[in-house]
This record gives C-alpha cells, sequence and structure tokens, in this order.
C-alpha cells in the first residue's frame, strides 16, 4: 500500500497559500546536468512541486528522475505520455485519464499497462481526469493521441467532463491547452469547470507571464503549471516572479 502524501502535500499547499505552482521539467528537453540544476533553482524560486515528463521520450528518464531527486526534496511526480514513461526515482505519478478524448487507449489502455509498474516502483499514484483545450494550433498531445481538444469556447461541454472525473473518483481535474500553446485556456472556461467540483484544478499550457499566471488564479485554478517559458528563457528570477505570482 503506497501513502498518498504527495496528494496531502498539494491540499497543504493549497491551506498555505491561495493557489500553487508547478514547474513541468521535460526530459527530452534537457541534459541530467541541465535538469538538476533547473531542479535547485526550482526550490529557490519557491515553486511547490515539480513535475516531470512530456508528450514524447527518447532520453533515458531514469538518470534525470534520479539527479532530480538529489537536488531537491521537493515532490517529483510523473506526468507521463504513456506507460513507458515510468521511473522508481519520483515520489507520485498523475494517473491521468485523457477524458476530454475519445480513445480508449488513453483513457484505460496506457493506464493498465503502467499498473504493475507503479505498484513495483511505489510511486503514488494521484488519479488525475486529464482534459484537452483548444490552445490555437494542433499540440504534441493531440497529435500522440489522435484526440480532439474540447472547444475553447465550450465551457459548457469542459463542465460536465470535469464532474465526470470527480464523480469518477479521480482527485484532481488538470486542463491542458498542450505545451507551447499559442493560448492558453480562457478565463471562463476555468470559472466554468471550477464552479462545478471540488476537487483541485490544475491548469497549463502556454502561460508565459507571471500577470497570465495571476489571472487564470482569479480565474479559479488552484495549481499553475509552466514549462516552455523557462526551459526557453533559462530566466530563473522569472520563475520567482511566477511563485510570488501564484501564491499571492
Ligand atoms: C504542458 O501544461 C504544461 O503540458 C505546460 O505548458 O510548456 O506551455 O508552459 P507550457
Amino acid at each position: 500500500m503506497t501513502s498518498n502524501w504527495v496528494l496531502n502535500y498539494f491540499h497543504e499547499v493549497l491551506d498555505k497559500h491561495r493557489a500553487g505552482y508547478l514547474v513541468l521539467i521535460d526530459p527530452e528537453q534537457c541534459e541530467v546536468a541541465k535538469c538538476a540544476k533547473l531542479a535547485r533553482e526550482v526550490k529557490l524560486a519557491g515553486a511547490d512541486a515539480i513535475l516531470l515528463g512530456g508528450s514524447f521520450l527518447t532520453n533515458d528518464l531514469h538518470p534525470i528522475a534520479k539527479a532530480l531527486k538529489q537536488e531537491t526534496e521537493l515532490p517529483i511526480v510523473l506526468f507521463p505520455g504513456d506507460s513507458m514513461h515510468l521511473t522508481p526515482y519520483a515520489d507520485a505519478i498523475l494517473y491521468m485519464s485523457l477524458i476530454s478524448g475519445r480513445n480508449p487507449n488513453y483513457l484505460i489502455g496506457e493506464q493498465v499497462k503502467a499498473a504493475p509498474w507503479i505498484q513495483r516502483y511505489a510511486l503514488e499514484p494521484i488519479p488525475t481526469g486529464y482534459m484537452l483545450i483548444e490552445g490555437g494550433a494542433r499540440t504534441a498531445v493531440e497529435f500522440m493521441s489522435g484526440t480532439m481538444p474540447i472547444p475553447r469556447n465550450k465551457p459548457d461541454i469542459a463542465g460536465p467532463h470535469a464532474l465526470a472525473a470527480q464523480y469518477l473518483g479521480m482527485q484532481l481535474v488538470y486542463l491542458e491547452a498542450g505545451s507551447g500553446a499559442e493560448l492558453p485556456v480562457p478565463d471562463t472556461m476555468i470559472s466554468t469547470v471550477k464552479a462545478q467540483i471540488s476537487i483541485p484544478l490544475i491548469v497549463g499550457g502556454g502561460i508565459r507571464t507571471p500577470q497570465m499566471a495571476a489571472e487564470k488564479i482569479n480565474a479559479g485554478a488552484d495549481f499553475i503549471v509552466t514549462g516552455n517559458i523557462l526551459e526557453k528563457s533559462g530566466d530563473f528570477a522569472l520563475m520567482k516572479q511566477f511563485a510570488d505570482a501564484v501564491h499571492g
């Protein structure tokens, strides 16, 4: 039996701050030493946890996760593109079902393949309803999963998806515009979804400024994820600005 300390920690973050800040490290975009440096900076900046993963992976995940674990006591939470993206050197995994899509492989297939490995690696699975929202251009998740995102002007479709996730027992909902999205998840969609659920709401994809992060929180996001912008800019001062804007 695995503990659920990471999920409890997420709730403690929300008790302490108005919202939480998660930094996504894409193992495809960084070598071990660079990832380790990033992990140190994430802690110094005041972010709350590290998400590790992406849609497509050719790098060896184990040494990267191991290096992150050595550099920070922040939770390392896997954010996998499929059932191959697993390592024992993380603490937890967003055990996601792509509920905005109708591809059975990403609704339950990959989850079945991953389950024995999650048990073997003693990772904490955090059941998460993952919803792809149209972000202005085709994204890697859309292509890799062969699913269509929910149209960005249809919050009335997004709301019942999130509510269904909660009714199925999921512990988090993640609204995803896609990494590097031209347009982040719209505020109206965030507020509509938030009004229908009581589990924490994660929002990510295309959030490029601390002001945008604050806007998404004001709309109802509980956790903000950024990836691309820090990978590209390498601007660690910006990471602190994000953390401050999110924590309020
Ligand atoms: C992607 O939501 C995350 O899965 C983060 O997106 O890289 O655009 O910040 P960005």
